[in-house]
């Protein structure tokens, strides 16, 4: 039977579980917390800086066609990625999308084999052959990058199960973004984990819209920690102003999947400040909308908490120039390193001497 327009089929009120997306708000900003070791504050800085220039260099090797494929930026999201890996230890596996740039870097990959990965040379951490969306590096832990949605969570899943098994204490944690809660995999993958308690953390990085969609034209229920409650699992929700915040709540998950092999559903509110990738117009928000998230940007307010802690302006533009060097210099060294020859093609494909 059809239901009538604003009949009883839509239910009475939902209990109050739906969020406004943005929080438009500039908090001020705060010392950082009692105890913060500044110069700790300052190599998180350092990683979403260079993030972020990293990724603003490569924005002008797409546009000079240096770059193929698609590109999708992870600016405005640094501190997510950043304070997230700050938690895990260097021998721990990280998973992510396609907007894996940042992961990467944060995971210890030099900016010199993220900018030739991308610019399709032999130096790049997949040997030029994956590129933007399947940054690779499995002694330093970052298992990719990948293009379909939702698709790398059961892996992930897949990667815990290993390290339970062989017992060598080891974590994964598992980014995603908010579009991918609606694919079947992703609940599979949860399922499967809270069953067999496996060392997993499972981070979504609600940054309110799937391309132009926004969050509450794919989700019935827009707190997607919620979805944590159905399958037994620990859950966690914030909004990543604050990197130290960042690193401090997921470490809680962290040493809860190391100690008791116990999963967690964490929700990271965050904002893309560029488009989706490099070919989307982006005319699904307004640029009041962009400029007032811009206001409560991470990596500015870390930069503000490091002089608050002291730092003098003077430090702070030394290590930005320092940044900056280090940036430049991965691109030179990107356009001047080689393509990848047919040489690959035989040891890349089957198993032998990339095998490892
Ligand atoms: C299974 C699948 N369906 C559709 C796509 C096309 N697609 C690429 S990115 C994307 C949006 C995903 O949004 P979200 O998970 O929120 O991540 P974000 O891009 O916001 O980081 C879609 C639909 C895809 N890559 N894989
Ligand atoms: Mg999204």
């Amino acid at each position: 039977m059809a239901a009538k327009k604003g009949s009883a089929t839509k239910g009475s009120a939902p209990p109050q579980l739906a969020t406004k997306p943005s929080d438009p708000i500039a908090p001020p900003v705060a010392l950082p917390p009692e105890g913060t070791d500044a110069a700790h504050l300052m190599q998180l800085y350092r990683r979403m800086q260079t993030i972020r220039r990293v990724e603003e260099e490569c924005a002008r090797g797409y546009a000079q066609g240096k770059i193929g494929g698609f590109l999708h930026l992870y600016i405005g999201q640094e501190s997510v990625g950043v304070g997230a890996i700050a938690a895990l230890g260097p021998d721990d596996y990280a998973v992510t999308t396609y907007r894996d740039h940042g992961i990467a870097i944060a995971k210890g990959i030099p900016a010199r084999e993220v900018v030739a990965e991308l610019f399709g040379k032999v130096t790049g951490c997949s040997k030029g052959l994956g590129g933007s969306m399947h940054l690779f590096d499995v002694p330093r832990g970052m298992l990719g990058g990948y293009g379909i949605v939702g698709g790398h969570v059961p892996l992930a899943v897949g990667t815990a199960f290993a390290s339970k098994y062989r017992g060598d204490g080891r974590v994964t944690l598992c980014f995603f973004g908010d579009g991918a809660v609606s694919i079947g995999a992703f609940h599979e993958a949860m399922s499967l984990a809270a069953l067999w308690k496996l060392p997993c953390v499972f981070l979504c990085e609600n940054n309110g819209y799937s391309m132009g969609t926004p969050l509450h034209r794919t989700l019935s229920v827009e707190d997607i920690s919620l979805k944590a409650i159905g399958y037994g699992m620990a859950r966690d929700r914030f909004f990543a102003r604050d990197v130290l915040e960042v690193e401090a709540r997921v470490r809680a998950a962290i040493d809860r999947a190391r100690e008791t092999s116990e999963p967690t559903l964490i929700e990271i509110r965050t904002y893309r400040f560029r488009g989706h990738s490099m070919s989307d117009p982006g005319k699904y928000r307004t640029p009041e909308e962009i400029e007032a998230q811009k206001k409560l940007d991470p990596l500015s307010r870390a930069r503000e908490q490091l002089g608050l802690s002291g730092r003098s302006e003077e430090d702070l533009a030394k290590l930005d120039a320092e940044i900056e060097d280090e940036v430049m210099d991965a691109v030179r060294f990107a356009d001047e390193s080689p393509e990848p020859g047919p040489e690959l093609l035989a040891p890349t494909t089957y198993a032998g001497e990339f095998a490892r």
